[in-house]
């Protein structure tokens, strides 16, 4: 089912456009201000209605869309009010302004490059004379402090196959790599430094080459033979205590909107919005064509479009709702992804017990989560995205990296501290970091909400027998001042706290974030990948929420020269007191990598944990039924030898 395709049901304020929206929306800039053959459109997609027009219900449907005038290079941003039918807004971009690589992009510098006969010539020199089996792979040229003229450029990596389904990320030719104008798709040229060694030997993960699958694992079945615990109404879930609507953007992809909790009858607020705005992966090898490899994952190649089409009992098991997403292809015709977002119920082993001994009473309550996911495809990885919601309150964001490492050449026999060696042909992987950027719109039970950090100390004492500790509380007053580094050691942790409601014991309600995977930007701070990543220099950043600041690095990090998006936000240095807030959480994998990642990645695990932190007066699950009364039992748990306990009979 799609999102929004299920005319029975009106359409919800953030439900993403329906084809027909988008076709709409697409004819209409095609026959006012993007009517020449020269305009691509890089996105069109929902304009989300204000937190303001929300409050109020007054909302309108509208498309935003981004647009490239391949003959001028200019970009163009649009509005359309789609009730109106009418192009309400378009605004050049300044000259420069790169947005976000279309899907037919990469198809069209693929091509370019295989046609090229400067390409040819050098792979001739590689000994590569079959086209049909090598691999351009273009990424952003990102920008190293020199001018590109306004121009849009990739610069391709070059790999081969050696044979049909081969892997060709066990062959690149390193150092060895081609730049194309987008606009023009024209070869620019090619950067050669000479090193012509190209590893050879196959390494694949392919059913044609590994042979037959091993035949001794039984089927594990999942059902649910009552029905489903969830219900689906357009966008809008209902999960046992859980309310969201459901979202899809190009950019992120997968977004959850308007997350509550119904507590005891009453539907209170967590996150107004929560999505993956952006990620970046800065590669450690010197090398100079390792180095210019960084990918900015949201920003520059949009998640949304990247999606995969998911299949049953392969990307998720058991009873499975799925939802498509429409998007629209550079020429701004829409097409549809079947079965992008993927909602189910799962167990999730334990959630509580306890078996107390004096008196053999053993209780034990299972866990069960509803998951919300999608899985992307960047070239040679994959990142699949979970968002789980918990019976006691608890959302958790996962994300599984699987996929092919992104490879590297050196002389056969050489080894390097860079990174890892594949094989013995000169093939090894650069360490490199993942570095994620969430964005957590908050709504802890309203709009005005405060943030403070939390850090376990020891009070200073001379007296070896008593050390009392304690979890110290900072409140940050201002955004400059809430740019913070995660502390493992410390165990430090921030929470986020109502203005007015308080629990049982008079503590304001709150909800806390643990960083349970942070990672900082490694490289040097005046890098550019740095500059042009600052969200990665601190673990999480506070900003006052305004319309329109939405990615971390930035609204087009494409080619952009850095310090954009955060370091903008937060230049005002507002108060963050009893504000309406926005949370941003950098966390991922620093990826040393392992030989068994190779050839294919089994998944490495990252993510971070959303908590109830005296959101509630007690542990919220106490109401959870026995699993069919077999997890209550006063069965001996073991023999004991000791008389009977006196007291507990
Ligand atoms: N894995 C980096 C990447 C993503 C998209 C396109 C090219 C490369
Ligand atoms: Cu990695």
């Amino acid at each position: 089912m799609s999102i929004t395709e299920d005319t029975s049901i009106a359409l919800a304020p953030l439900a993403p456009l329906t084809r027909d929206e988008l076709t709409t929306a697409v004819a209409l800039l095609k026959d006012g201000p993007a009517a020449a053959e020269s305009f691509r459109f890089s996105s069109v997609s929902l304009k989300e209605p204000s937190k303001a027009a929300l409050r109020s219900g007054d909302t309108t449907r509208e498309a935003e869309a981004v647009l490239i005038d391949r003959a001028t290079g200019l970009a163009y941003e649009a509005v359309v009010d789609l009730a109106a039918s009418a192009v309400t807004s378009w605004t050049e971009l300044p000259a420069g302004t790169q947005p976000p690589i279309m899907m037919d992009e990469f198809a069209e510098c693929e091509a370019a490059i295989v046609a090229s006969p400067l390409v040819a010539e050098a792979l001739a020199k590689r000994g590569i004379t079959d086209l049909s089996l090598v691999c351009a792979e273009p990424w952003s040229i990102g920008y190293w402090g020199e001018d590109q003229a306004g121009k849009r450029i990739m610069r391709a990596l070059m790999y081969t196959r050696l044979e049909p389904n081969d892997n060709p990320y066990a062959h690149p030719m390193e150092d060895f790599t081609v730049l194309v104008d987008l606009n023009t798709q024209e070869v620019m040229g090619i950067e050669d430094d000479g090193f012509l060694h190209m590893p050879r030997e196959k390494n694949n993960y392919h059913p044609d080459f590994v042979g037959p699958a091993r035949t001794d694992i039984k089927p594990i079945e999942i059902s649910f033979p009552e029905g489903r615990n969830f219900t689906v109404d357009g966008n809008h879930i209902e999960w046992l205590d859980w309310s969201f609507d459901i979202g899809f953007t190009p950019r992120e992809g997968l977004v959850l909107h308007r997350v509550g909790f119904r507590d005891k009858g009453e539907l209170r607020p967590i996150l107004h919005r929560a999505s993956l705005t952006e990620m970046v992966v800065p590669y450690g090898a010197p090398g100079r064509s390792q180095q210019l490899k960084n990918a900015f994952d949201a920003g520059e190649y949009n998640f949304g479009y990247m999606t995969n089409s998911l299949q049953l009992g392969c990307d998720c098991l058991g009873d499975i709702q799925y939802f498509d997403a429409t998007l629209v292809n550079s020429v701004g015709k829409p097409y549809t992804i079947q079965n992008a977002i993927c909602l189910h119920e799962e167990d999730d082993g334990l959630l509580w017990k306890h078996w107390e001994f004096r008196t053999n009473d053993a209780q034990t309550r299972r866990s069960r989560r509803l998951v919300i996911s999608f899985v992307v495809t960047d070239a040679n990885y994959e990142y699949a995205f979970y968002w789980y919601l918990h019976l006691d309150g608890t959302i958790q964001f996962e994300i599984k990296a699987t996929g092919i490492l992104s490879t590297a050449g050196i002389a056969p026999g050489e080894t390097t501290r860079y990174g890892q060696m594949l094989n013995k042909d000169g093939l090894y992987a650069p360490i490199h970091e993942h570095i994620f950027a969430a964005r957590l719109d908050w709504a802890v039970d309203g709009d005005s909400n405060s943030v403070y950090e939390v850090e376990t100390v020891a009070e200073e004492t001379d007296d070896p027998v008593t050390s009392p500790f304690y979890a110290k509380r900072t409140l940050l007053e201002t955004e400059k001042a809430a740019a913070r580094p995660a502390d493992p050691l410390a165990h430090r942790w921030w929470y986020v706290e109502s203005e007015s409601r308080t629990n049982k014991v008079g503590e304001k309600t709150a909800y806390r974030l643990m960083p349970t995977n942070a990672v900082l930007m490694k490289k040097n701070p005046d890098n550019w990948v740095t500059k042009r990543a600052q969200f990665s220099t601190n673990t999480i950043w506070v900003s006052k929420f305004e319309e329109g600041e939405r990615y971390p690095a930035g609204e087009y990090p494409n080619q952009s020269t850095g310090f954009g998006g955060l370091p903008e936000y937060i230049e005002a240095d507002e108060s963050i007191v009893n504000e309406d807030l926005v949370m941003w959480h950098s966390f991922g994998l620093n990826h040393v990598v392992r030989i068994e990642d190779w050839p294919v990645m089994p998944k490495q695990v990252t993510g971070f944990f959303i908590e109830p932190y005296g959101f509630f007066d007690e542990n919220p699950t106490l109401n959870l039924p026995t699993e069919s009364g077999a997890c209550a039992t006063s069965a001996p748990q073991h023999e004991s030898a000791a008389p009977e306990h006196p007291h507990c009979h």
